[in-house]
C-alpha cells in the first residue's frame, strides 16, 4: 500500500489522492494487482505498508471465515501471508483504514481493492474482470460533496473498450467494490448468470436454474459471473442503470476540483447539443462521445462482424409514429412532463400531449417494425428499446450505437429517426430515453414494449409500469416522486377468480429499486414467475413462490397469478430505500356467468 494520486476520468481531468496497492517494482494500480491462479495454488504473499496510516487488508483468502481473514498493517509494518487457493471462483481482496471494514470506506482507502480470480482445471472461455469502485469525499459547508465512480479505475467515456468476436461466448465477471447496489444492464444480448459471491465465498447457479437476465442487481460488496453469446455485431454497452451512476452526477470532470481549460470546454460541450447529422443520423466513428452525457459505470462492447454476416431486413415493416414531447406542468409542483404519443391512423398526437407512461409498443414477434420517432422537445432525445435483441444502429447510444462507420447520433429538435428492426423473442420490456436520462426518465420518457406471438387478451394480460414521476428536487438526490401506470392513484385492475392471469411488470425509475408485493391485509398472495426481463424463465425457476419481487431499473418480471376467491388485493410498489410508495388496487371479481349456463334466465 502507498500513497498515490488517481486519475479516474481523462488525462486532463482533475486527480485525486488515494491509497493505493502496488507489485514491488510497479506503479501503483486501480484497481490493485490481480491475482489469478490455477486452483490448489499455494501463495505467499509479502504485504508491506508503506503509507502514513494503519490499514486492514480482508479477503485475502477466499473461503475461510470473512469476519476473521483480515491483516492488521501499521504504518511502515510488513506481513507475509501463506495459504492455498482451494475453489475455484471470483473474489476480491481490499483494504481500509484500520478500525473499519470495506463498506465504510469513502475516499483516501476507497481504491484498495483487488481482484482474486481461481480458475478450475479446463477452464476456456475468454473472460473480463470489472471492478466497480467509487471516490466519495463527503461535504462540508463549504463545497458539496464529490463523487467519481469507476469500472478498472476509469470512468466513461474514458474506460476499457472490450473487443469481442461475432458468435462468441466470453465471461465477465463483475466484482462491486462500493456500498451500494447497482442494477447491471448489457445491451443487445441477454447474460446468464453463472454465480454470484459476496468476495469470499461463491455460489455456482447450476446450469438448469441459469435464467436469462439483461439486467440484474448487484448486491454491495458483492460478485457475479455471468456469460453471453455477441451473437450480434456492432457497438453495445454495459452499464450500471442507475442514471445517476453513469452521468455527470458521478464524474470529476467540470466540478470546482476541475480548474482546467479543457474542464471549461468539457462544461460547455456537454451542454450544448452536439453536431447535428439530421438526415442521416450517422455520426462519425469514435466521435465525441461527451455529447450525450454519459459518464462514470459505462464499459463499452465492440463486436466485430463475422465474414458471413448479413444485417436483418427490415423490408415490408410496419410503421408506427412515436411522438417525443413534453406537457407543461403536468406532473408534481408544475413540473412538465416529457413523454410519448403514438398516432393512430391519421391523427397525429396534439403537440404538448404526454401519455404516461408511454403507450404500449404492441409488436408481433418477428414481424418488422419501423418505428418513426419525432422530437417535438426543444432540446436532444434517443430511445432506447431496452432488451430487444436487435441490430446496434437502432438501439438509441447517441455517438455509440451502430457498426463501423455507420454510428448513430442523438435526434435533434424538430427532427426524427426511423428505428427499423425485427423483435426476435416475446416477451416484456421497457423503452426509454437514452439521453440525458436522469431528467427524460425521470420526467416521463418511458413506456412498455410488449412483443407477442398472438394479440394478447387484455382481460387476463395486464401491464403495471412504475417509473419516474417527475425530476429530482437537488442534482444528486433521488428524485422523490414515482408513478404506477402514469398515476399516483392508479387505475385499479380487474381479474377474474379463477382465471390465471399475466401480470408484466416494468421496473424503470431511473434512480430507485422498486419492490413490489400483492397481499391483502393479512396474506402475501402467491404468483408464479414465468419471464424476467423478456425471456422465460426455465423450468426449474418458474416457480410458484410468495409475490414479492426487487427490481432495479430497467428490470422487467412477468407473473402469473390465478385468484381462487373474489375479494381485493393490493399491489404495492414500494422504493426499497424511504422514498415513496403507491398502492396497485387490485380487485378480484366472481367467475362471468356464460349466456349459454343452463339454468339461466332472462329477465
Ligand atoms: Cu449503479
Amino acid at each position: 500500500m502507498v500513497e498515490s494520486a488517481w486519475r479516474p476520468e481523462g488525462a486532463d481531468d482533475p486527480e485525486v489522492p488515494i491509497l493505493a496497492f502496488a507489485e514491488r517494482g510497479e506503479s501503483p494500480s486501480v484497481p490493485g494487482p490481480l491475482v489469478r491462479v490455477p486452483v490448489g495454488t499455494a501463495v505467499i504473499l509479502g504485504l508491506r505498508n508503506r503509507a502514513d496510516s494503519a490499514i486492514v487488508i480482508g479477503g485475502l483468502r477466499p473461503g475461510t471465515d470473512a469476519a476473521r481473514d483480515t491483516v492488521q498493517l501499521a504504518a511502515g509494518a510488513t506481513r507475509e501471508v501463506r495459504y492455498t487457493l482451494g475453489t475455484s471462483g471470483t473474489y476480491f481482496y481490499w483494504g481500509a483504514f484500520r478500525g473499519t471494514t470495506a463498506g465504510d470506506r469513502l475516499w483516501k482507502d476507497s481504491q484498495l481493492n483487488g481482484a482474486i480470480v481461481v480458475d478450475a482445471p479446463g477452464a476456456s472461455m475468454a473472460d473480463h474482470i470489472l471492478v466497480l469502485s467509487e471516490w466519495f469525499l463527503p461535504y462540508d459547508e463549504n463545497r458539496p460533496f464529490e463523487v467519481v465512480s469507476v469500472i478498472n479505475g476509469k470512468g466513461w467515456p474514458h474506460t476499457e473498450t472490450i473487443s469481442i468476436a461475432q458468435g462468441d461466448s466470453t465471461r465477465f465477471r463483475v466484482i462491486n467494490a462500493m456500498a451500494l447496489h447497482h442494477p447491471l444492464h448489457l445491451h443487445g444480448f441477454f447474460y446468464r448468470i453463472e454465480a454470484t459471491g459476496d468476495g469470499h465465498s461463491e455460489t455456482r447457479v447450476p446450469r438448469a436454474r441459469q435464467y436469462l437476465s439483461n439486467t440484474d442487481l448487484i448486491a454491495p460488496l458483492n460478485t457475479v459471473t455471468f456469460s453471453f453469446l455477441s451473437s450480434t455485431p456492432g457497438n453495445w454497452l454495459f452499464h450500471c442503470h442507475f442514471a445517476f451512476h453513469a452521468d455527470e452526477t458521478v464524474s470529476l470532470a467540470g466540478s470546482p476540483r476541475d480548474s482546467t481549460e479543457a474542464a471549461t470546454l468539457a462544461a460547455s460541450a456537454s451542454a450544448a447539443s452536439a453536431p447535428l447529422h439530421a438526415t442521416t443520423h450517422e455520426a462519425t466513428a469514435g466521435g465525441s462521445a461527451q455529447a450525450h452525457m454519459m459518464r462514470g459505470l459505462v464499459v463499452g462492447i465492440k463486436v466485430t462482424p463475422s465474414a458471413n454476416y448479413v444485417e436483418t431486413s427490415t423490408a415490408n415493416a410496419r410503421d408506427m409514429h412515436l411522438f417525443v414531447q413534453k406537457q407543461p406542468e403536468r406532473l408534481m409542483l408544475g413540473a412538465a412532463a416529457y413523454g410519448f404519443a403514438l398516432q393512430t391512423g391519421d391523427k397525429v398526437p396534439a403537440r404538448d400531449s404526454v401519455v404516461l407512461p408511454g403507450p404500449v409498443l404492441e409488436l408481433q414477434r418477428g414481424k418488422p417494425v419501423r418505428i418513426v420517432v419525432h422530437n417535438n422537445l426543444e432540446e436532444p432525445t434517443s430511445i432506447h428499446w431496452h432488451g430487444l435483441e436487435i441490430e446496434s444502429f437502432p438501439d438509441g447510444v447517441p455517438n455509440w450505437s451502430g457498426l463501423g462507420s455507420r454510428v448513430y447520433s442523438q435526434i435533434a429538435p424538430r427532427d426524427s429517426f426511423v428505428a427499423a428492426f425485427v423483435p426476435p423473442r416475446s416477451g416484456t420490456y421497457p423503452y426509454h430515453s437514452h439521453l440525458n436520462d436522469r431528467h427524460q426518465i425521470g420526467a416521463g420518457m418511458y413506456g412498455a414494449v410488449i412483443v407477442t406471438d398472438s394479440p394478447r387478451d387484455l382481460k387476463r394480460d395486464h401491464l403495471i409500469v412504475a417509473g419516474g414521476g417527475g425530476p429530482a428536487l437537488e442534482p444528486k438526490i433521488e428524485s422523490p416522486f414515482g408513478l404506477v401506470n402514469g398515476r399516483r392513484f392508479p387505475a385499479p385492475l380487474h381479474l377474474t377468480v379463477g382465471q390465471t392471469h399475466r401480470l408484466r411488470i416494468v421496473s424503470i425509475h431511473p434512480d430507485w429499486r422498486l419492490a413490489f408485493t400483492l397481499q391483502n391485509d393479512s396474506t402475501v398472495a402467491r404468483w408464479r414467475a414465468v419471464a424476467k426481463d423478456g425471456a422465460d424463465l426455465p423450468t426449474a425457476v418458474a416457480t410458484l413462490r410468495p409475490a414479492h419481487v426487487e427490481m432495479g431499473p430497467g428490470q422487467t418480471a412477468d407473473f402469473e397469478f390465478t385468484p381462487t376467491r373474489p375479494g381485493t388485493w393490493r399491489l404495492d410498489v414500494k422504493t426499497v430505500e424511504p422514498g415513496w410508495y403507491i398502492p396497485l388496487t387490485v380487485i378480484v371479481d366472481p367467475p362471468l356467468r356464460s349466456k349459454a349456463a343452463p339454468g339461466r334466465t332472462t329477465p
